[in-house]
């Protein structure tokens, strides 16, 4: 049988025998601080474990009772399996009985069992009464029907039985899959000398590797494991649910504290806002308003925050909703988190519920849209849940690290989820990292259509439009995103592209007998000039035309590269400016250099055209400069 790890956390009232009951299982006091000592009371968490001979272990995290500690015991109840609720047989239920027992309802925890201790200190018809008052109180809620067990930590009696009871239980516990991205919430800090800082948790989801290179969230600290110990033990690798101490690289120990959360480096996204269900507790004191600030227990972590309701201004007691938590501080969590809220005062827990997005788009509160989106986040099947995300990222698409940071499945299952949406056409890979909906993609494909019909129309004599100015216009698209539209299109033979200009193909250039003219006169004039060329200005004037370089139809013959621009208004006939190339090249091969002077005679043209040549050609890297003279560039 392969081994196999559950989490059973204790929970229960004050001084109602829960750590020594661990002592009397596992032989472990997990009361360790000084404090804890003197006062005989459980301060923080403590940790134990059973191992049982066919490779079941069975991690007990020990929870403060006392009231005031019971954020201490949200942060070990996290990666709990199994609750073990303790009641004292001589004071029966209490109220963080009742406090830790609706914690462990609101944090999901499936099954568990409950022990009555300090039997020794009762009569057999009060047990039987007390027991009673217990099953009543379990009766609503997920330990319903579970097994009561008496036990004396005192004197033994019953130890063996509930051992044997929690052993099978934990067999029942469905095995927890690897292939969820690694999050260890880290529940203790500390340095071991000759190592340096180690942190401690409960290995919630994934696997863990010496070498592994990871992050400290939220505080993006880059780290390294250096090596990994369960139970004390260095091993290779470590597994969801496995208590787990992880000596980190590079990283002091004051720069971290519990609350924080180690996973793969870039696999998280730190939050501000949160989107969830809000379960309000029966019991709650006082509906929950929107607004209302309340302590946010997610993992290890506990923020500040406000709740903004979905739909409705105020939840009643018993009442469920979908909010959104505005959080005063960071936190990182993945959706499908159970978290748990409390009041600010009194300091009561009041409810929790399901995380469904830590990336929450815009949205407009109250539009029934957003209900809709919530809905579906909260029932949607994974695919469903993906396509939402990318649906409502709308045009830039998203990308796989994002996507991996705001879903629970892992980056495989991602990906082969990503890969069934593309197959059946809801999504579209623009490449292997980065996707987009459907409904996005056509959008696109259509509004960029659209602007190259209206921009031809407007301007009939332009080949085409930049491809800049029409990814700005196509409501600035995402660069990738861009590119595979454009690359589409060009495949389907719909676009054209050439030196940065965007045409669709069907566009042709269609001239007027008169701008015919106009356009061939211009080329004519130009030709037949040579080395001396006329002002934009008066060769349009020269056909009857008023304009400068910019005109649209002198433009036609720049934008065909058949008049090439040499400096501000003055152009030459491509094929001129070709003659005048061949015959300053064949002059350096000859004289090896040339001036201004010698420059003008060749061509027999002044300095208003043998200066600007001369600048022409060594931008073009023809020639190189050396002083006033000129020599064939590599020469
Ligand atoms: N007689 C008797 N006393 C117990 C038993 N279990 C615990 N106690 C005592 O009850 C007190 C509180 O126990 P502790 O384990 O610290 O309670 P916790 O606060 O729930 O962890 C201690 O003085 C224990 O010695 C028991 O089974 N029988
Ligand atoms: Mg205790």
């Amino acid at each position: 049988m392969p081994a196999r790890h559950v989490v059973v956390g204790t929970a229960g009232h004050i001084d109602h025998g829960k750590t020594s009951l661990v002592k009397a299982l596992t032989g472990t006091d997990t009361d360790r601080l000084p404090e804890e000592k003197a006062r005989g009371i459980t301060i923080d968490l403590g940790f134990a474990f059973l191992e049982e001979p066919d490779g079941l272990t069975i991690e007990i995290v020990d929870v403060p009772g006392h009231e005031r500690f019971v954020r201490n015991m949200l942060a070990g109840a996290g990666g709990i399996d199994l609750a073990l609720l303790v009641i004292a047989a001589d004071e029966g239920v209490m109220p963080q009985t009742r406090e830790h027992l609706a914690i462990c309802s609101l944090l999901r925890i499936k099954a568990g069992l409950v022990v009555l201790t300090k039997t020794d200190m009762v009569e057999p018809d009060w047990l039987e009464l007390v027991r009673d008052d217990v099953a009543r109180l379990l009766e609503p809620t997920f330990l319903s029907g579970c097994a009561i067990l008496p036990v004396s930590a005192k004197t033994g009696e019953g130890v063996p039985e509930l051992r044997a009871a929690l052993a099978d239980l934990a067999r029942s516990v469905p095995t927890k899959g690897t292939d969820q991205t690694a999050r260890l919430p880290i529940d203790r800090v500390f340095t071991v000398r000759g190592f340096g800082t180690v942190v401690t948790g409960t290995l919630s989801a994934g696997r863990l590797a010496v070498e592994d290179r990871v992050e400290i969230y939220p505080r993006s600290l880059p780290s390294k494991v250096r090596g990994l110990q369960v139970h004390g033990h260095p091993v290779p690798t470590a597994e969801a649910g496995q208590r787990t101490a992880v000596n980190l690289q590079g990283i002091e120990r004051a720069a971290l504290e519990r609350g924080d959360v180690l996973a793969p480096a870039g696999a998280l996204l730190p939050s501000l806002l949160l989107d969830a269900t809000v379960e309000l507790l029966e019991d709650a004191p006082r509906p929950l308003k929107t607004r209302d600030r309340v302590r946010f227990h997610v993992g290890t972590q506990e923020v500040m925050a406000r709740v903004l309701l979905v739909g409705e201004p105020a939840l009643a007691p018993g009442g469920r909703a979908y909010g959104r938590f505005r959080l005063e501080g960071l936190v990182v969590a993945l959706p499908g988190d159970r978290y748990v809220i409390r009041s600010y005062s009194p300091v009561v827990t009041i409810g929790g519920g399901t995380l469904l997005d830590v990336a929450p788009p815009r949205f407009k509160r109250k539009a029934p849209a957003l209900l809709a989106h919530l809905g579906l986040l909260e029932t949607g099947s994974p695919a469903e849940v993906v396509e939402e995300h990318l649906r409502q990222s709308g045009a830039a698409g998203a990308r796989l690290a994002d996507l991996r940071a705001r879903t629970p499945f892992g980056l495989d299952r991602l990906r082969e989820l990503l890969d069934g949406l593309a197959r059946s056409g809801a999504v579209v890979a623009v490449d292997r990292e980065w996707f987009l909906h459907r409904t996005a993609s056509d959008r696109l494909r259509g509004e960029t259509l659209a602007l190259l019909e209206a921009f031809h129309a407007d301007n009939p004599l332009r080949g085409g439009i930049s491809r800049e100015e029409l990814r700005s216009r196509a409501g600035n698209a995402q660069e990738r995103v861009f590119t595979q539209l454009l690359t589409a299109l060009e495949a389907e033979g719909l676009v054209r592209s050439e030196r940065d200009q965007v045409r669709l193909t069907a566009h042709a250039i269609r001239l007027s007998p008169d701008q015919q003219r106009v356009v061939d006169g211009l080329e004519a004039d130009f030709r037949q000039a040579g080395a001396t060329p006329p002002s934009p200005e008066e060769a349009l004037g020269r056909l009857g035309v008023k304009g400068t370089e910019r005109h649209e139809l002198f433009q036609l013959l720049v934008a065909d590269r058949r008049l090439l621009r040499v400096k501000e208004s003055l152009y030459f006939h491509a094929a001129a400016l070709q003659e005048i190339q061949d015959k300053l090249v064949g002059h350096l091969r000859e004289k090896k250099d040339i001036g201004p002077a010698d420059m003008k005679d060749l061509l027999g043209v002044t300095r208003k055209y043998a200066i600007p040549l001369m600048e022409y050609f060594d931008g073009q890297k023809v020639t190189v400069r050396q002083g006033e003279r000129r020599v064939l560039r590599g020469a």
